[in-house]
């Protein structure tokens, strides 16, 4: 799935973002592109509730 998060600005953004999404499947697997702050992920959860912790994090998020 793809998961745009505008605030998403330095590699310290990614790592909380990254570790947000481990926490909720530890076989996800995260690719995050910064110039477009788009967020590739592999994972077997919904796209709901993957946004659900993404915001839990403290990010907002669209869906590009
Ligand atoms: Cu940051």
């Amino acid at each position: 799935m793809k998961i745009k998060v505008p605030d998403m600005v330095c590699g310290g953004c990614v790592d909380i973002i990254t570790q947000a999404i481990a926490t909720l499947d530890s076989e996800a697997n995260v690719t995050a592109d910064l110039s477009t702050k788009i967020l590739e992920i592999q994972t077997t959860k919904e796209l709901a509730t993957v946004q659900g912790a993404i915001e839990q994090a403290g990010y907002k998020v669209e869906t590009p």
